[in-house]
């Protein structure tokens, strides 16, 4: 499970507001299952810049 290990907060938003993580401190982690392939854009709430993409294969 992916953990935040940085010093300072970090949150999951993804880019079609379909799923939010919760202001993840340092230790906290965020777990989710997609059940639909696909591509799903997320970023950090709060550093926005900061943007991934998980590729969920049918
Ligand atoms: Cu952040």
């Amino acid at each position: 499970m992916p953990e935040n290990d940085d010093d300072i907060p970090h949150l999951v938003v993804a880019s079609d507001a379909s799923f939010r993580s919760k202001a993840l401190d340092t230790g906290d982690t965020y777990a989710l299952t997609f059940t639909k392939a696909g591509e799903y854009a997320y970023y950090c709430g709060l550093h926005p810049h900061m943007q991934g993409k998980i590729t969920v294969a049918p």
